[in-house]
């Protein structure tokens, strides 16, 4: 009921309700792993991140070794509707024995695969470049020595691998996404000599061409403990991707706080033939917040309709919030992208266009505005029941009782 009421109301201003539930059920968006369990991994069970990133919070129940992951990852995508893929870190390995990250192989992560497989969902990949000894300076691909340097080019050597193997394995290519966290805390007196390093490791890195993987280079403005410089920034990664043919990974919280990130997304693509998206939400600093249903949210998701950039950009999630359940993080930041996407794809796009060319933006200013107030919660509520997962009441209390399960862990 309403939806046939909701159907009629977008309908009247000619959009199609049906095309858009047909469009968003099939958008994938990549769900980080390292939401389930404070970005720890499996290498080391007492190691905190790193690299100038911070999951706060003893929330119980967080996920302590692969099969507790992955049965919550169960119960998470059981609420978010639509099929999607997983996102994972090197350091999440499941195997009893214990590679450091120069000797990993793909045999140390055949279960996610078999997993992956048995859920029917794709595989994402990254190198895991911090909470390591080698990485206690903050520097790797661009530390001075050559030895260190060495070590993490065959770590990131050997995740392409493994992201190729998995992505061969699930039929599905898997993105490898690079970031490093290496910067300087006080201001550095040769910033050329540590980009050239970092240009020289990605090169070296990256050399050898792969099937059934993509490689992203994600760039950072500054990190708890390297406030002075970051090694791989924007303009650093930007060109360097344009360059190599990689893709940007372009990640919310990795800007100066007034920058629109929603706006890079047509500047970039000009260059670009496919950008990776780590959707977060950085609270004074790149704090990795759950995303809300936000501002900035429905402006990257109007972008992406808008520009028809959905068919060539990757959707990753990167947010970890350890005061809340984990598994709630998870559906509900997930499901506020798929609501951000929804609300695009309600958009009468035509009339907004027609607008805006005739340089009419009074008509532009109305229209916006007045639209908001269409149901599009009717036509979510109706996503949500086609695709068998809850809403409202309902969804808070299967939420709850999914915690209350998992908090004597
Ligand atoms: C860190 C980056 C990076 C990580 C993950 C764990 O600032 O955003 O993407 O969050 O790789
Ligand atoms: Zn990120």
């Amino acid at each position: 009921m309403g939806y046939e009421s909701a159907k009629e109301q977008f309908a009247d201003w000619g959009v199609n309700t049906e095309a858009a539930i047909d469009r968003l059920k099939d958008i994938p968006i990549s769900v980080h792993c390292w939401q389930g369990d404070d970005v720890v991994g499996f290498e080391n069970q007492t190691s905190s991140s790193g690299g100038g990133i911070q999951a706060t919070g003893n929330h119980p129940g967080r996920a302590r070794n692969p099969d507790e992951l992955r049965a919550d990852l169960e119960f998470a995508y059981s609420q978010i509707p639509g099929k999607h893929r997983l996102n994972l870190h090197a350091m999440y390995l499941d195997a009893e024995e214990t590679p450091d990250r120069d000797e990993i192989e793909y045999r140390h992560f055949a279960p996610w695969v078999d997993w992956a497989k048995n859920q029917g969902i794709g595989l994402d990949f990254n190198p895991t470049f911090f909470a390591h000894a080698k990485a206690d300076d903050n520097l790797t691909l661009s530390h001075p020595d050559e030895g260190i340097r060495d070590f993490w080019i065959e770590h990131g050597r050997r995740t392409r691998d493994i992201a190729s193997k998995m992505g061969e394995e699930l039929g599905s290519p898997s993105v490898n996404n690079i970031w490093v966290p290496d910067g300087y805390k006080d201001i550095p007196v040769d910033r050329m000599a540590a980009r050239a390093r970092l240009e020289a490791s990605l090169d070296s890195m990256l050399l050898q061409a792969k099937d059934n993987m993509l490689d992203a280079v994600e760039s950072k403005l500054f990190g708890i403990g390297v406030e002075a410089c970051t090694v791989g920034s924007h303009e650093f990664y930007l060109g360097y991707a344009i360059r190599k043919g990689t893709l940007l990974c372009l990640d919310m919280g990795h800007f100066h706080p007034t920058e629109n990130i929603a706006d890079k997304l047509s500047a970039v693509s000009l260059s670009m033939p496919e950008i990776l998206l780590h959707v977060s939400r950085p609270m004074r600093w790149d704090s990795d917040h759950v995303i809300l249903l936000n501002d900035d949210i429905l402006a990257m998701a109007h972008e992406l309709v808008s520009a028809d950039l959905l068919g060539r950009t990757r959707i990753g999630l990167d947010f970890f919030d350890a005061t809340i359940s984990r598994t709630a993080a998870w559906v509900i930041g997930t499901r506020n992208m798929q609501k951000a996407l929804l609300q695009a794809l309600l958009k009468p796009w035509e009339t907004l266009r027609a607008a805006e060319d005739k340089l009419d933006f009074s008509a532009r200013l109305a229209l916006t505005e007045e639209l908001k107030d269409l149901p599009y919660g009717g036509v979510w509520a109706e996503f949500c029941a086609r695709n068998q997962v809850s809403v409202g009441a309902e969804l808070i209390a299967i939420l709850e009782a999914y915690q209350n399960s998992v908090t004597d862990r």
